[in-house]
C-alpha cells in the first residue's frame, strides 16, 4: 500500500498530478527512515530534519511529529512489516500548480510514502566495500534533503560501473561525503569527517556515530580534508540509514590502510548495533 495525499492506494491506482512540482522541478523534500523489527529508528531526528528542509525551501509543513509518525507506522503495518527490518520513505512536494519556476503563494503540500522490507547489509558490514572517488557536481545546498538528486544519481551509477559500492565525492580535492551517505576516516586514532555545513547532508547516522565516538572517548575532528589525506587514512567508513557503519576497504582499487576492516570501525559497528537493540 502507498500513501498519497491522504489516500491509501495500490501502485496501479496512484495518481500523481502531472503538474506536481515535485515531478516537474524536484521541488520537494523527503526522508528515509530505518525500521528495525517493526520499530522506526530515530524518528524524532528524521522529523526535525524534515521540518528544517521544508523551512529552508519555504514548503508548508502542517504535520506534527505524532501525526506523521502515525502515518509512518500505518505504512509499516499496512505493508505487513510490523515485525520486519524495512525502510520507510516519506516525501512532501510543494504541491501542484500551473508550471512556473517561481512558486504561487498558499500551495497545498502533497505528502506521500511507502515502506518495504529491507534486510541489513550484513555481508558488506562484515567484509567492507569498495569506493570510487568522483567529483561532487551537486548544488550548494546539500544540507537540504531535497528531491533533486541527479548529482547523487549520476555519481552512484558511475561508482557502480567501476565496480564500487558507493562514490566518495570531492569538490576540487576537498572530500565531502558519499552519494547517499556520509564519510568518516580514521587517522592515528582520531575520526575525521566534513563539518555539517551546506556542502553535506547532516546525516542522522553521522550524528549517532559522533555521539558513540564521544562515549568511546575517540577524538573527533569535524574538519574538511583532501583526497591526499583520504589516501593515507588508516580506516574509512560510510554512515547512513541503510548502510549503518559501513567499512570502506578500497578506494579506486587502492587499499585503505591494511585493506581490511579496521579496529575502530569494528568498535563503532558494535556500539551502533547496541543502539538498535541488537549487538
Ligand atoms: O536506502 C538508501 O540508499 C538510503 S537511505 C538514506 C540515504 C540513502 N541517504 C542519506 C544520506 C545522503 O543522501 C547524503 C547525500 N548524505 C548522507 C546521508 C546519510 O544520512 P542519514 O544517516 O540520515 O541516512
Amino acid at each position: 500500500m502507498y500513501f498519497v495525499d491522504g489516500r491509501w492506494v495500490d501502485a496501479a491506482e496512484t495518481l500523481i498530478h502531472p503538474e506536481d512540482r515535485g515531478y516537474l522541478f524536484g521541488d520537494g523534500i523527503y526522508e528515509v527512515c530505518r525500521v528495525y523489527q517493526g520499530k522506526i529508528y530515530q524518528w524524532e531526528a528524521h522529523y526535525q530534519r524534515f521540518v528544517r528542509s521544508a523551512a529552508e525551501l519555504r514548503i508548508a509543513f502542517p504535520w506534527t511529529s505524532s501525526e506523521l509518525q502515525s502515518t509512518a507506522y500505518e505504512l509499516v503495518e499496512k505493508n505487513g512489516l510490523a515485525a520486519e527490518d524495512a525502510i520507510l520513505y516519506l516525501q512532501v512536494t510543494r504541491g501542484a500548480a500551473p508550471r512556473t519556476h517561481d512558486f504561487p503563494e498558499g500551495m497545498k503540500p502533497v505528502l506521500s510514502g511507502f515502506a518495504r522490507k529491507m534486510a541489513r547489509p550484513l555481508a558488506q558490514l562484515e567484509n567492507g566495500v569498495a569506493a570510487a572517488l568522483l567529483p561532487d557536481i551537486r548544488w550548494l545546498r546539500c544540507d537540504i534533503k531535497s528531491l533533486n538528486l541527479l548529482g547523487a544519481v549520476m555519481a552512484k551509477q558511475q561508482a557502480k560501473e567501476r565496480g564500487a559500492f558507493e562514490a566518495i565525492l570531492h569538490r576540487d580535492g576537498t572530500v565531502t561525503e558519499g552519494s547517499a551517505s556520509n564519510l568518516f576516516v580514521v587517522k592515528d586514532g582520531a575520526l575525521y569527517t566534513h563539518p555539517a555545513n551546506h556542502l553535506i547532508l547532516r546525516g542522522i547516522t553521522r550524528q549517532v556515530v559522533l555521539e558513540l565516538a564521544a562515549q568511546l572517548s575517540l577524538p573527533v575532528r569535524e574538519e574538511a580534508f583532501d583526497t591526499q589525506f583520504l589516501a593515507q587514512a588508516d580506516e574509512a567508513f560510510f554512515t547512513g540509514t541503510t548502510v549503518e557503519v559501513m567499512p570502506v576497504v578500497s578506494i579506486d582499487g587502492q587499499p585503505v590502510g591494511s585493506g581490511r576492516v579496521g579496529a575502530v570501525v569494528r568498535k563503532l559497528q558494535e556500539a551502533f548495533a547496541a543502539t538498535i537493540g541488537l549487538g
